[in-house]
């Protein structure tokens, strides 16, 4: 059976900072006709597998969801997971608030469940004897148990797997270690880290398509080639298809570089470590709440208002 392996998207409709594109959307949507094209030529794809981080932010703009239900209809069913791009705080609470789940309340997407569940609930039959598991960003990688070996299991994972960190106390596990914790798994396809990479071992492989925009001006996207994979379960073998893609100096305004402002991805990291550091979830709310009573409690109303503001 054939798949599909897509990469983080970050779909949104701003223009990334130092990119050129005067229209974003159509950028990324003519980057996902390349696969809607594929799989219309090829007919037997069964399945497309994306790794998280569809989209930017859990607060993109209607149209971008619209835009990304109707893109996604027209390819074969698409299984996901959450990357910490798409939920608010990376917070299990929140993801109803994320836009994966109005695609999958629509039936755009399906998102392919943890271990939680029982066997017969976790596991996504697609076809003969494959199954499909998910682990979002929210959720940690743990050993999985009651996973059938006589299966094709496939791990679908959105953490940061990779050889190198892209910085020095960057936490990260390698992709040849995680291929030896879960045995069980003939393919991990994983997210997260953005620059492709396809590892083999005992005929059994770790992949990371990739991301499928270059979004900055990093000496790795420069050099990236965003591409899809295509992985045959049956021969064990992958393609790797290149999207339509420019030379970087035709991407990217590289005579005007300006600065990108920060975002709030450290913020969101530090709570995620936070978070699998410690045995009971973490409410922001209540933490802030708190320290605002016990330091300065004039400052409740405000902080109330600002509460009820932000969730309109
Ligand atoms: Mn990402």
């Amino acid at each position: 059976m054939k798949i599909v392996l897509l990469g983080d998207q970050h779909l949104r409709a701003k223009t990334p900072v130092n990119r050129k594109d005067t229209d974003f959307s159509y950028t990324w949507k003519t980057k996902l006709q390349t696969v809607i094209d594929y799989c219309n030529k090829v007919k037997n794809i069964y399945a497309v597998i994306q790794v998280g981080d569809m989209f930017d932010s859990p607060d993109v703009s209607n149209s971008v969801i619209i835009d990304a239900i109707e893109t996604y209809r027209q390819l074969p069913q698409v299984y996901c997971i959450f990357g910490q791009h798409d939920i608010y705080g990376n917070s299990e609470a929140a993801i109803k608030q994320s836009p994966i789940s109005i695609l999958e309340s629509v039936e755009a997407v399906r998102i392919i469940p943890y271990k939680g569940l029982t066997v017969a609930e976790i596991c996504e039959t697609l076809i003969d004897n494959i199954n499909l598991y998910g682990v979002s960003n929210y959720q940690s990688l743990e050993e999985f148990n009651d996973v059938d070996d006589t299966n094709y299991n496939i791990l679908v994972c959105h953490h940061m797997i990779c050889s190198e960190p892209l910085f020095t106390e960057q936490q990260h596990i390698k992709p040849n270690n995680l291929l030896e914790k879960f045995k069980h798994f003939k393919l991990i396809v994983c997210g997260d880290y953005h620059y492709r990479f396809i590892n083999k071992y005992d005929n059994r492989f770790i992949i990371n398509p990739g991301c499928m925009i270059r979004k900055s001006i990093s000496k790795q996207d420069l050099s990236l080639e965003p591409s899809f994979i295509v992985f045959d379960t049956n021969t064990n073998t992958y393609e790797v298809i290149p999207y339509n893609f420019k030379p970087p100096s035709e991407v990217f305004d590289l005579n005007n570089i300006k600065e990108v402002p920060k975002d709030n991805s450290k913020i969101l990291d530090f709570i995620n470590n936070l978070q699998k550091q410690i045995s009971t979830k973490l409410d922001w709310k209540e933490i802030l709440t708190s320290s605002i009573k016990q330091t300065k409690p004039e400052l409740l109303p405000i902080y109330n208002q600002l509460l009820e503001d932000l969730h309109g």
